[in-house]
C-alpha cells in the first residue's frame, strides 16, 4: 500500500509548481542536488572527518596513488569511508574556493547548529557575544531569550538606525563597553550591505582595549549565494575569522549548515590552544564531537553538488539577477504606494511596512497572498510594537523566482498583484472576511498560476 506521505509530497509538488515562492530564505534546488540528497549515502555512518589534506580537486579528478598513500589515517569512527571521504573532501574544497576560506566544516545540520558550534568553539558559558538584536532584524540564534544560546552566553544586542542600516555607533560603544568574546554580524530581515571593514576596525579597537582576541563572526545565511556569485562583499575578505551560513537560501543547495574560517588547518584530534589562528580546528572539534553526532553524508553530497554549481559562471549571472529583480520589485511596489523598510533594498530581500502603507497587519496580508498562490511571510519590522504574533510587515525576496527565470518585467506584474490583494485586505479588514472576496482572489489566483506554469520549477 502506498504511504500517504507520497500523496502529500505530490500535493506539495503541485503547490510549488502552481504558486510563486517569495519567502526570501527559500529556493528551488536542481535535479542533481535533489538526486544526491535522495541517495543511498543516507545509509552510511561517518562520525569524524576525512583526512584534512587535499586529496582531490574541483573536477573530481583523483590521484589514486596519493589517496592510497595519504588518505589514511582519516579521522572516522567507522569503516567503509572510501567514497564518503572523497565526497566530503570535495564539499570542503569547493566551499573554500567559493568563499575564499582556509577551512570549511560542511557537517552542521542547520544554520542554528553552525552558530552553536562557533559559540562553543570560542566561548565559555557566561561570555559576552555582541550581535544584532532580534527586534532589530537579527536571528533567533543570536541570543533571543527563548533560545539555548541566550541561556548559555550573555548576548548583548546592537540595533539598526532609521534607514534600517546597522547602527555602527551603537555597535562600537557596546563593543568597547561590554568586553565581548565574539562580535557577530548577521540577520534575518536586513536589506543593506554591512560595512564589514568598519566592524573589523571596531573589533581591533575593542581587542586592544580589553587585551584579548575577539572572534569576528558573520552569519551570512541570507546572502551566501550573493557572496558566492560576487555581488555582495565577502566578510572573510575584510578581516572576519568565521562565516556561518545555511546552504539552502540564496546558495541554492540542500537544507543544511556550513562554517567557513580563516586560520591553520590541522588534525582535529589534538586540542589546540584557544587562539584565533586555530579557529578551524576548534570549530571542527566543536561540531563533532562537540555538538553533533553522525554527519548526514547524503546532505553533504548535495552540498558538494550545489557548491560545484555555484562555482560556475552561470551562478554569477543568477546572483546578479536576484539583486536586479529585488531592486525592480521594490521600485514597483513603492510606485504603487507600498512603504518599504530602508526605502528599498541592496540585496535579495524586501521588507514591506504594510501597517503604515495600508493600515492592516502582516498576518492578514500573508494569508490573502497565500490564497492567490504568492507565498511570503509576515514579519516584524525593527522595534515593531506588534511583535512576532501581530507583525506590521511582510518579508519577501527574489531568490526562488529568479531560479525559475523571472526577470525585471515579471516584477511589475508581481507588484500589481500584490497591490490588488492589498486593496482586498483593506476592504476585508479581518482574515475571516477574506472568504467574502473569494471571486476576486480566485481571479488573481488563476493569473498567478498561468504565469507560474510558464516558468517551471527545476526538478519537478
Ligand atoms: N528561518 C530563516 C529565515 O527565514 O530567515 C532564518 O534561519
Amino acid at each position: 500500500m502506498k504511504d500517504v506521505v507520497f500523496d502529500l509530497i505530490e500535493s506539495e509538488k503541485t503547490r510549488q509548481k502552481e504558486g510563486l515562492e517569495l519567502i526570501p530564505s527559500e529556493n528551488y534546488v536542481s535535479a542533481e542536488v535533489l538526486k544526491a540528497m535522495g541517495s543511498i549515502l543516507t545509509n552510511k555512518y561517518s562520525e569524524g572527518y576525512p583526512s584534512f589534506e587535499g586529496i582531490g580537486n574541483i573536477d573530481g579528478e583523483w590521484d589514486e596513488k596519493k589517496i592510497a598513500e595519504e588518505i589514511l589515517p582519516n579521522y572516522r569512527y567507522y569503516g567503509g569511508q572510501k567514497n564518503v571521504d572523497r565526497i566530503e573532501r570535495l564539499a570542503i574544497d569547493r566551499a573554500c574556493r567559493l568563499f575564499h576560506a582556509d577551512h570549511a566544516n560542511v557537517q552542521p545540520h542547520s544554520g542554528a547548529q553552525a552558530n552553536t558550534a562557533v559559540y562553543f568553539a570560542w566561548c565559555e558559558p557566561g561570555d559576552t557575544i555582541l550581535g544584532m538584536s532580534l527586534p532589530a532584524g537579527g536571528h533567533l540564534t543570536h541570543g533571543a531569550p527563548v533560545t539555548l544560546s541566550a541561556h548559555v552566553y550573555n548576548f548583548v544586542g546592537y540595533g539598526v538606525d532609521e534607514d534600517g542600516d546597522i547602527d555602527y555607533e551603537d555597535l562600537e560603544s557596546k563593543a568597547l563597553a561590554e568586553d565581548p568574546k565574539i562580535i557577530l554580524v548577521g540577520y534575518s530581515a536586513f536589506m543593506k550591505v554591512p560595512d564589514f571593514k568598519r566592524v573589523s576596525e571596531i573589533r581591533d579597537k575593542a581587542a586592544k582595549k580589553f587585551g584579548h582576541e575577539i572572534l569576528l563572526m558573520a552569519d551570512m545565511a541570507h546572502v551566501a549565494g550573493l557572496i558566492a556569485g560576487g555581488v555582495h562583499p565577502n566578510p572573510l575578505d575584510y578581516g572576519f575569522d568565521v562565516m556561518t551560513t545555511t546552504t539552502h537560501k540564496t546558495l541554492r543547495g540542500p537544507r543544511g549548515g556550513l562554517i567557513m574560517s580563516r586560520g591553520n588547518v590541522a588534525s582535529p584530534l589534538k586540542k589546540p590552544e584557544k587562539k584565533l589562528e586555530n579557529i578551524p580546528i576548534l570549530i571542527d572539534r566543536a561540531v563533532f564531537p562537540g555538538s553533533q553526532g553522525g554527519p548526514l553524508e547524503h546532505v553533504i553530497a548535495a552540498k558538494a553538488v550545489a557548491f560545484g554549481e555555484a562555482l560556475l559562471p552561470s551562478f554569477k549571472k543568477y546572483a546578479e539577477q536576484i539583486v536586479k529583480n529585488a531592486k525592480v520589485l521594490a521600485e514597483n511596489l513603492q510606485a504603487l504606494g507600498f512603504i518599504l523598510q530602508g526605502n528599498g533594498t541592496e540585496n535579495h530581500l524586501v521588507l514591506v511596512d504594510v501597517k503604515n502603507s495600508f493600515g492592516f497587519d502582516g498576518k492578514i496580508y500573508e494569508k490573502a497572498l497565500d490564497m492567490v498562490g504568492l507565498t511570503l511571510n509576515a514579519n516584524a519590522l525593527p522595534y515593531d510594537k506588534g511583535g512576532a504574533f501581530k507583525p506590521s510587515g511582510v518579508r519577501l525576496g527574489t531568490p526562488a523566482i529568479t531560479t525559475r527565470g523571472f526577470s525585471e518585467k515579471e516584477m511589475a506584474v508581481l507588484a500589481g498583484w500584490m497591490k490588488q490583494v492589498a486593496d482586498i485586505c483593506v476592504e476585508a479588514k479581518t482574515e475571516e472576511n477574506l472568504a467574502k472576496f473569494e471571486k476576486d482572489l480566485t481571479k488573481i489566483r488563476e493569473e498567478v498560476m498561468a504565469l507560474a506554469l510558464k516558468f517551471p520549477v527545476p526538478a519537478i
